[in-house]
């Protein structure tokens, strides 16, 4: 970091990740909100930096997982490249699914595939090395390459390449439930037949867990593992085919907010089976718990807006089961806006079931 700041790079931008939790927690402490922008997307993040360097002419960094690398490839491709507008940045990319690394199914391809990525999309890179001397000299390396070129560099980091960094002032979401308790008590109201589409992260986590424990005949959920923000997405595909039931989905306010397009697209087609819930706790809880903008925004609002048929708004048990009572019986498009804490349990397992095989249970529940 210190390395960074006497390069004069002292602007970042990106979506965070479990493997950068510590380089985020320090921005948090150390850089003030206008020069730390959590973005929605990580093509999101590319679009801010060339804005910033086109109005300052300094250099920025952009910090992802991997997983984000298919969000920045439009504008790398058609903004920042040397062929294009040719817009230095740093960018600062997690690498889950290192090879020879154990990690979940849907990290495997991204790492195998990330350095490949940025070479296909001609961006220059380094491992970021894991002591400090190696790490000056590669960020030296780094704008030299800015300087010179005048076009983006990346670093990829492994796991643990950067030393613990406890947070000062952690992100406080301070709503009664958690969103565990949230999801348990929306179970209660979901039928036998309905599907339940769940977004990345501790909700699809926790749902699995949840599900395993009601020992149904048959699950109904699909745990869409990696896909970050398309959730509502893959429920509005399934909506629109099984018009006959109820279909929900359980998002996060991060997820939402990342593909923000897809609420306009439920609404605009006036999907009357399906029932939207964002999970809000304000931030990316799975990741490290940095702030989203959902605390400072109204979903129940953009979902009106979008043309929703209705909206509820939810933080305890009550409200929750009176929403799900309500759009069980009626009419939507529904988003039903849960409020919710950040105090995810210390031993939340993970999926026992790879991906295949929960698509394969879900494809023949859809079939009943
Ligand atoms: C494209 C992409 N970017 C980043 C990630 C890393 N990631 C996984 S879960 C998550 C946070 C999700 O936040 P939110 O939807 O608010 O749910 P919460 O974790 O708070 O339950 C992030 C950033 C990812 N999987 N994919």
């Amino acid at each position: 970091m210190a390395s960074l700041q006497k390069n004069n790079i002292d602007f970042f931008t990106g979506v965070p990740d479990s493997l950068l939790k510590q380089f985020c927690a320090y921005l948090a402490d150390n850089v003030s909100p206008a020069s730390n922008i959590i973005a929605a997307n990580e093509g999101n993040a590319v679009a801010i930096a060339s804005g910033y360097h086109m109005s300052t002419g300094k250099y920025p960094c952009v910090y992802l997982q991997n997983s984000g690398i298919g969000n920045i490839i439009n504008p790398m491709l058609s903004l920042a490249h040397q062929g294009v507008y040719c817009i230095p940045m740093l960018l600062m990319i997690g690498w889950r699914g290192e090879p020879g690394k154990k990690d979940e199914p849907q990290h495997m391809i991204q790492g195998e595939k990330t350095a490949p990525m940025l070479t296909a999309a001609g961006i220059n890179y380094e491992v970021l090395p894991d002591y400090i001397e190696g790490a000056t000299q590669a960020v030296e390396a780094a704008v030299n390459h800015l300087k010179n070129r005048g076009s983006p560099y990346a670093f990829i980091v492994k796991r643990q390449t950067f030393g613990d960094y406890a947070q000062k002032r952690p992100f406080k979401s301070n709503f009664p439930l958690s969103r565990e308790e949230c999801i348990a008590a929306l179970l209660e109201y979901v039928g036998e037949y309905d599907p339940v589409i769940a977004t990345t992260g501790f909700a699809s986590r926790e749902l699995y867990e949840l599900e395993l424990k009601k020992k149904k005949q048959f699950r109904n959920s699909f745990l869409c593992v990696g896909s970050m923000g398309h959730a509502s997405s893959i429920a509005l595909g399934v909506a629109t085919q099984k018009g006959s039931r109820k279909v929900f989905c359980l998002d996060g306010d991060g997820a939402a907010i990342m593909h923000l397009g897809s609420i306009a697209l439920i609404g605009g087609h006036k999907v009357k089976n399906f029932v939207h819930v964002v999970l809000n706790n304000g931030c990316h809880e799975s990741v490290g718990g940095q702030p989203t903008v959902g605390s400072k925004i109204s979903f129940t609002g953009i979902a009106k807006a979008c043309g929703y048929a209705q909206t509820f708004e939810a933080k305890t048990k009550e409200e929750i089961a009176s929403a799900m009572k309500h759009c069980t019986t009626t009419n939507g498009p529904t988003l039903i806006e849960i409020k919710c804490g950040v105090n995810t349990r210390k031993n939340l397992g993970r999926p026992k079931q790879s991906p295949k095989q929960n698509k394969k249970e879900f494809m023949s529940f859809l079939s009943h």
